[in-house]
């Protein structure tokens, strides 16, 4: 008797395991690729906290940079019948199609970081994204409001802005940003304005051919850290000294500028947050609940760190870089 009641028990038991992860809630992302340290921190914040995640699997594609890759990893995640799609596009256009086909599968799309041209024409259920104009804007009134505050701002300035990868909506949006605020600071000269690709090495590599071709650069404004880091390279290698014969600002606030802003060789970098996860987390739940959201794209709240503090940027005043650098958590 008590045999057979045990393996009741265990039967039970066995199925109701097999129950529970047969109902597993599946979340694809397609992430873009890898090419720089706030893209890591991303893909780290998500990948963890999904895998982490009682009940819930990750489906995870890398999409080396290539559109192409993407699409087809959205095809498979709608093959495979996912439950959930994140989804940041490598540029805004040419996802009119597959997303399309992501909605007739009706597979909630969460859109976050870089978001498609088409975003108005499909249906998505949340959208997260950083303000890249506002903050493309912060970084040119950063350098004006510190020329300023410093004695120069009245003197002619050479700048130039090293733009992220041709085409994708952070490159987009900073430079409208960065350009447009260059009209209010009309001592800003643009003398150079070319992409670094978001990545260290491309970033040195524009760096070094600008300081052969420009005669001077007084103001660096680098669409992100990575760049701004590599661009830090070639300007040593040219015996100038970063952050003091050419000042240098970068946007992510990841750690490594952080380093490189106390150590006195950046001067800012304004924020853009990679970790979405507070807000995917608790959006999914929520579906998960039958509750529904609207279109409204969440822009975090954003700092802009120094070596100083206290340039007033009007939406924003600046931190100093070392009194938060222990407490940064990418
Ligand atoms: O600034 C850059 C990354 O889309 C906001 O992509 C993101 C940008 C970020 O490679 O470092």
């Amino acid at each position: 008797m008590k045999k057979a009641l045990f393996l009741v028990l265990a039967l039970v038991m066995v199925f109701t395991v097999t129950a529970a992860s047969a109902k597993d809630v599946v979340v694809a992302f397609s992430q873009i690729g890898q090419e720089s340290d706030w893209r890591t921190a991303n893909t780290d914040d998500l990948k963890s906290a999904i895998e982490n995640h009682p009940g819930w699997k990750l489906v995870y594609d890398d999409a080396q940079q290539k559109q192409e890759n993407q699409i087809k990893a959205l095809r498979n995640f709608i093959t495979q019948g996912v439950d959930y799609i994140l989804f940041t596009g490598v540029v805004t256009t040419g996802w009119d199609e597959v997303l399309k086909e992501v909605n007739e599968a009706e597979i909630p799309l969460l859109l976050i970081d870089r978001m498609p041209d088409c975003k108005d024409k499909i249906e998505y259920v949340a959208a997260f994204g950083g303000d890249f104009v506002e903050e493309g804007r912060r970084q040119v009134a950063w350098a004006g409001e510190y020329l300023k505050s410093v004695g120069r701002g009245d003197e002619d300035v050479n700048i130039v802005i090293m733009e992220g990868t041709t085409g994708a909506g952070a490159q987009v949006d900073r430079t409208k940003g960065n350009l447009e605020a260059l009209k209010k600071y009309p001592h800003l000269k643009l003398v150079g304005q070319q992409s670094g690709n978001f990545t260290r090495a491309e970033g040195q590599a524009v760096m070094e051919s600008w300081l052969k071709s420009l005669d001077k650069i007084d103001v660096l404004i680098a669409q992100n850290d990575d760049m701004a880091l590599g661009a830090i390279d070639a300007i040593k290698a040219a015996g100038k000294v970063p952050g003091k014969d050419i000042i240098i600002v970068g946007c992510d606030s990841v750690k490594a500028a952080f380093d490189a802003i106390v150590a006195g060789e950046m001067n800012c970098t304004v924020e853009c947050t990679p970790l979405y996860s507070r807000f995917v987390v608790p959006t999914i739940e929520k579906l998960e609940q039958g509750e529904k959201f609207s279109k409204e794209i969440v822009h975090p709240e954003e700092g802009v760190y120094d070596t100083n503090g206290g340039i007033d940027l009007g939406t924003v005043k600046s931190t100093k870089a070392a009194d938060v650098i222990s407490t940064r958590q990418y």
